[in-house]
């Protein structure tokens, strides 16, 4: 198949799973065209079968804010015609799906199909804002296909939407074999000791992380356990969390370090996943820890009770319950049977259910459908 594929291109998990997805279906014998301002940044390397299209916007005086989406839906158009595109797969519904939506009707004589995956804050922030409900109702509507990556999600646009929209649930995915525990390929001894246990928090740094919560929580469990926390990724949180850590006095115990590339070669060595969110549509980084046999913890919000087992791979916690946490990290920490254990049955429960090899054919499966009715 010649397959379309558009994303934000920055860090964020719908960015990593579309790049990611893109590369599986490349070595997969699939034409693979990414049409975006700029590379993926999982993207990096050359492969076969993958071509990177940049989308230019003109710049003009008159232009307060350059139409980004028009010269993206014109490109698209472009790519669909020149490539011969069976598939526009559009990750992200704002505006994605709405570009789709031009470039397929800029394209009278080609029935392109198009495909719109929603990752969660598409729909529970911002397609659901009132500035943007209307067109990405219609954008959703208006798609061949829609894809989510969480039952949870797929109840959330039905209901905020009030549409009865088909919507396939396909899982985020990891590659099983880069995501893997230790042997060799860790990397994070200059910032913990041989004695210290590490908890990781990976994300974009934005307020519906609740990453304060991970940080009072670590107050309390370093004061029970030998341990270190590490942050990594950037966004608007980033400073307000440096001042909390200095505020409570823990410049010793947490370390920043900002937007990392092979974040595998951080989780593999790890020993607990944090992800407290308000909302978490499916938590792709929970998901690359538990594949690295790491415990997460995570907040019942959205689809984060479908990936982590209460008890079995992980806990859930209520949002914002940090005693709560503070007391399943404890256990875990303080245990190495227990929490080796719990770490099996997490990457375990990734091999069953979230490997790479097991839901790309989910995908292919999906495009066959729409293709074919
Ligand atoms: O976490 C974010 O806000 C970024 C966002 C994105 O588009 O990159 O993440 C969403 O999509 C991910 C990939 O499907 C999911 O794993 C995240 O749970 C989801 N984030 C939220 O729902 C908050």
């Amino acid at each position: 198949m010649n397959i379309g594929i558009t994303c934000y291109p920055t860090y964020g998990g719908s960015g990593a799973i579309a790049a990611e997805l893109g590369q599986a279906l490349a070595r997969k014998g699939h034409k693979v065209h990414f049409v975006s301002y700029s590379i993926p940044f999982r993207l990096q390397e050359y492969s076969q079968n993958i071509y990177f299209h940049n989308v230019e916007v003109m710049p003009y005086p008159l232009f307060k804010y350059p139409p980004y989406t028009l010269a993206l839906a014109a490109k698209m158009a472009d790519v669909a015609l020149e490539a011969e595109l069976d598939i526009l797969h559009v990750h992200y519904a704002v505006p994605h799906a709405t570009c789709a939506f031009l470039a397929r009707h800029m394209l009278r004589d080609r029935d392109i199909k198009v495909i719109t995956t929603l990752h969660g804050t598409d729909i529970t922030l911002v397609g659901s804002d009132k500035s943007f409900y209307r067109i990405t109702r219609f954008s959703i509507e208006e798609s061949q296909g829609v894809t989510a990556v969480s039952e949870s999600l797929k109840r959330d646009t039905q209901s905020l939407f009030e549409i009865d929209t088909d919507i396939r649930v396909i899982p985020n995915f990891v590659d099983v074999n880069r995501f893997r525990r230790g042997d060799g390929h860790c990397d994070i001894s200059n910032f913990v000791d041989d004695d210290e246990k590490v908890i990781v928090h990976v994300s974009n740094f934005r307020p519906v992380k609740r990453i304060g919560d991970i940080i009072r929580m670590y107050a309390e469990v370093r004061t029970r356990v030998k341990c270190k926390l590490l942050l990594v990724g950037e966004g608007p949180e980033r400073i307000p969390m440096q001042e909390l850590v200095r505020e409570l006095g823990l410049q010793d115990g947490v370390v920043f370090l900002g937007e990392q590339e092979g974040v595998d070669r951080i989780l593999s060595c790890s020993d607990l996943y944090l992800l407290p969110s308000e909302q978490e549509s499916f938590g792709l980084s929970a998901l690359e820890a538990m594949s690295c046999g790491v415990p997460v913890i995570g907040a019942n919000a959205g689809g984060l009770p479908e990936l982590v087992r209460h008890g079995v791979t992980g806990f859930i916690t209520e949002v914002g319950d940090i005693d709560q946490m503070a007391r399943h990290a404890t256990e875990l920490l303080a245990d190495d049977d227990y929490r080796q254990t719990i770490g099996r049955q997490a990457r375990q429960r990734v091999l069953d259910n979230f490997a790479d090899e097991a839901v790309v054919p989910q995908y292919e499966a999906y495009y066959d459908e729409v293709l074919h009715g």
